[in-house]
């Protein structure tokens, strides 16, 4: 890696030094004395207070990188799920004692001013959850980075539960203002829209109809130890005219506005759609925005920096995160050939040299499409560069002797029904570089979705295994555990995440088990206590917590837990004498919006919570929880104090999976298909060490191409009969007994996610679960050794692949 002269690797600023920084803050820049000062003023300094120190350290980044002339990464994607950044900073910057001592002469606890900051929510899920973690591991290993977004005025929506019912509610997160952003006006860029492609003797060029300005606002991601201060660069829009003084004097006073609330809209709102596309213009238009911004962004600091366009790609490797900015392709084509005259040939080269594309989901309804007549109409200069790529990769095609069929699927125009611009193939095209984020997914990409490009360009699809930065998801959720670990093996763990394996060495140590148990205990503890104050439910610490939070989706199969839940319940009520293993069932997550069977089945979750948390029989047996709002702060309370973690998805499905890892580097065990990262998390971590059921993702695809039948195994096992009979007949919706038919009538009749296929062995390893509970030394080995095998899913791991392999930065 680089040489570099580095600040001091922990801060060494006392914590004298930075009470006086905030005591200065809060009188001159807030404009108030201790006595006016309200807890959001503290907070405000105290962010404001480490920033100074944060900054000196992103100038001195920034001033590295130009100096060795070197390359940068782009990392651009539609979400940034970051969460919380004061822990994160401190953490980093080894300043946490230094604040907690300069806030305690004030009387104020560092800890409750933490929760005072709203998360910046500004993704769904998985996806904008890796790209906060890619953007910290980036900085942590000293890889000069941009991350480029939207900042969107309302993130993800808050969800509260009403009566059962997921209600959305905007979230304001900016209310208080954002004391880590800085609006940089004059990284300002014009966004066009609609016009048409004019000939000209200078060659082609876009007049756009519409035009609307992007604003920079810049957030700096700080690396472990302070490394590397990178720039998290998010865009917002205002109008070029921002009253239309003609139309305002003449009466027209909402008319005169109508440009600022066009460009507003564009940057009012994240779609809500998790693994599932929204098609709406306004999501072509977000996607288009940000993209080009970013593009002229790059374009514009290479030309200044480096001068030629034509090496753009040995100084810039731009990774795009999914095909939300795959436009991004067309964009800098245009760029290269109408703004900087390259031939097209040229461009093309310039243009896959420098991008990489990666891909999320195999889903069919995920894969983004746009109506070609709608692209045609915000884009005319970009769809005639599409369709001059798409003859030249036809031609490719033919050329290799593919058939017509492989033809037409590699078209970027899907010719079926209303003709589509395919974006994951302009982005396959358009790229050196396909990678899948595991291993499953990334062979099933090339045996399916992307089998005939794959076939067409043999070189590209490659496999990049998601990570997450333990900084976040170990030191900073769970400092108890992290406390344990160190006083075991010492710290090289906190540098290297794969110097956990340490601890095998350890893994039947009664004391060291003993550590790690308390640790878990009182982290249930913790969690208890906040659920008991959100939702006025007591729980058992000692019951075994057994968690399911991500967003709610069919293919995770929520309603395959529910389900055994219900089963359990049964059994348990039958049986009351037997010692069953206490179990807290924790379910939480969003549904999208406008998906009625996911919002059917957050209902489901809390009528059966309603019903077994208040049956007698089952006492403390079985508690059912549904926690609201699930959002990245409430994973780093719920993570830490949980004992199995599921990852339940029908095999084939599910990309990859980054909760599953964050789980197991807490001492989690797991329930899980051989899905996605579960089968590397396996291979880790050793069989014996996780419990695996249900049909591989071969079987699941046989099964659905032959006889499969849900119904015969419905009927044939009495225990999900039963369940299924329970739920579907209104035994947990007495008020509206058929609320759930509909549901329950789809799993004897198609039955897509194989619920029913992979009932029994999913019963069968859930009392194995509780058979493995009962011996408590042995969970706890259990435990440790997955604590100990998986610092390999630490996104550091992945980002050095990403710059060996793709980014050629390392
Ligand atoms: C993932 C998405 C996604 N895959 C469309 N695809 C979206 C698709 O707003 N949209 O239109 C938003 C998100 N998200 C997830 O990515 C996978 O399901 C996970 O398995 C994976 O771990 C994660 C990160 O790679």
């Amino acid at each position: 890696m680089r040489s570099a002269i580095f600040l001091p690797a922990n801060s060494d600023i006392k914590s004298e030094q930075l009470e006086a920084r905030i005591m200065n803050i809060l009188r001159h820049r807030i404009g108030k004395n201790e006595t006016a000062a309200k807890e959001h003023d503290w907070f405000a300094s105290a962010v404001l207070a480490l920033r100074d120190e944060i900054i000196d350290r992103w100038i001195e980044s920034t001033s590295r990188t130009h100096e060795a002339k070197g390359k940068r990464v782009y990392y651009l994607s539609l979400e940034f799920l970051i969460g919380r950044l004061l822990r994160d900073a401190l953490s980093n910057l080894g300043l946490t004692k230094e604040m907690d001592r300069a806030l305690r002469e004030h009387g104020l606890n560092l800890a409750e001013l933490e929760e005072l900051e709203p998360d910046a929510a500004l993704g769904n899920g998985g996806l904008g959850r890796l790209a906060a973690c890619f953007m910290e591991s980036l900085a942590s290993l000293d890889i000069p980075a941009y991350g480029y977004g939207i900042r969107y005025v309302n993130g993800m929506f808050r969800q509260r539960i009403d009566d059962g019912w997921q209600v959305e509610l905007p979230e304001t997160w900016l209310a208080h203002g954002n004391p880590w952003e800085f609006e940089r006006r004059e990284s300002a860029y014009r966004i066009g829209f609609g016009g048409e492609a004019v000939v000209t003797d200078d060659g082609v060029k876009w007049v756009p109809a519409e035009e609307v300005e992007a604003t920079a606002f810049d957030t700096p991601v700080v690396g472990w130890r302070g490394k590397r201060v990178n720039t998290l660069r998010l865009w917002s829009a205002s109008a070029l005219d921002p009253i239309k003084l003609e139309a305002f004097n003449a009466g027209d006073h909402v008319g005169a506005l109508v440009d600022v609330l066009r460009a507003d809209s564009l940057v009012r709102v994240l779609y809500p759609a998790d693994s599932s596309p929204a098609g709406q213009e306004l999501r072509l238009r977000q996607e288009y925005f940000f993209t080009s911004a970013s593009i002229q962004d790059i374009v514009r600091r290479h030309v200044q920096y480096h001068g030629d366009i034509r090496t753009l790609p040995d100084k810039a490797a731009i990774q795009l995160n999914d095909t939300h900015p795959a436009v991004a392709v067309a964009e800098l084509m245009r760029l290269l050939i109408d703004d900087h005259g390259l031939e097209f040939a040229e461009a093309w080269d310039v243009t896959r040299e420098t991008f990489g594309y990666t891909n999320h989901t195999l889903l069919p309804e995920a894969l983004e499409s746009w109506p070609l007549p709608l692209f045609e109409r915000l884009f005319p200069r970009h769809m005639q560069l599409v369709y001059q790529i798409n003859s030249g990769v036809l031609k490719q095609a033919r050329e290799i002797g593919m058939s017509w069929d492989e033809v037409s699927a590699i078209s970027l125009i899907d010719e079926g029904g209303d003709r589509r611009i395919r974006m994951a193939n302009l982005a396959f095209a358009g790229a050196h570089s396909v990678n899948g984020v595991a291993a499953l997914h990334t062979e099933l990409m090339k045996t399916t979705v992307f089998a005939d490009l794959h076939k067409l360009y043999p070189d590209k699809i490659n496999n990049k295994t998601n990570g997450v930065t333990p900084r976040r998801w170990l030191q900073q959720c769970n400092p108890g555990l992290t406390g344990v670990i160190k006083e075991a093996i010492g710290d090289e763990f906190l540098d290297d995440a794969m110097k956990l394996s340490a601890l095998n060495a350890l893994a039947d140590d009664a004391a060291l088990g003993e550590h790690v148990l308390a640790v878990k205990r009182a982290n249930k503890v913790a969690l208890a206590d906040h659920l008991k104050g959100l939702m006025g439910i007591s729980l058992n610490p000692d019951a075994m917590f057994d968690v399911q939070i991500k967003r709610i989706h069919e293919y995770k199969r929520q309603l395959l837990n529910l389900i055994e839940t219900v089963a359990l319940y049964d059994q348990i009520r039958s049986h009351p004498e037997i010692d069953w293993v206490p179990r807290v069932k924790i379910f939480g997550g969003k549904a999208a919006s406008s998906y009625h069977n996911a919002k059917l089945i957050i209902k489901l979750a809390n009528d059966i919570a309603r019903r077994v948390n208040s049956d007698p029989v089952v006492g403390d047996l079985l508690k059912v929880v549904f926690v609201p709002n699930y959002n990245v702060s409430m994973a780093e309370r719920i993570i830490p104090a949980s004992d199995l973690s599921e990852q339940i998805s029908t095999a084939g499905m599910e990309a990859s999976g980054t909760g599953n890892m964050k789980f197991a580097l807490n001492g989690a065990l797991t329930i899980g298909t051989l899905d996605g990262a579960n089968i590397e998390i396996m291979e880790h971590v050793g069989r014996e060490n996780i419990v695996i059921f249900g049909l591989t993702a071969e079987e699941v695809a046989a099964q659905r191409a032959g006889d499969y039948n849900p119904r015969e195994i419905i009927e044939n096992n009495p225990e999900l009969r039963q369940a299924v009979q329970g739920i579907s007949s209104g035994v947990f919706s007495p008020d509206d007994p058929k609320r759930y038919a509909g549901l329950m009538d789809g799993l004897y009749d198609s039955d897509w996610f194989m619920l029913a296929a992979d009932f029994e062995s999913y019963s069968e390893a859930q009392r194995d679960v509780d058979r493995r509970w009962r011996d408590t030394a042995g969970w706890q080995a259990a435990a440790i050794r997955n604590i100990a095998n998986v610092g390999w899913f630490s996104s550091d791991r992945t980002i050095s692949e990403y710059a060996r392999d793709i980014w050629g930065v390392m």
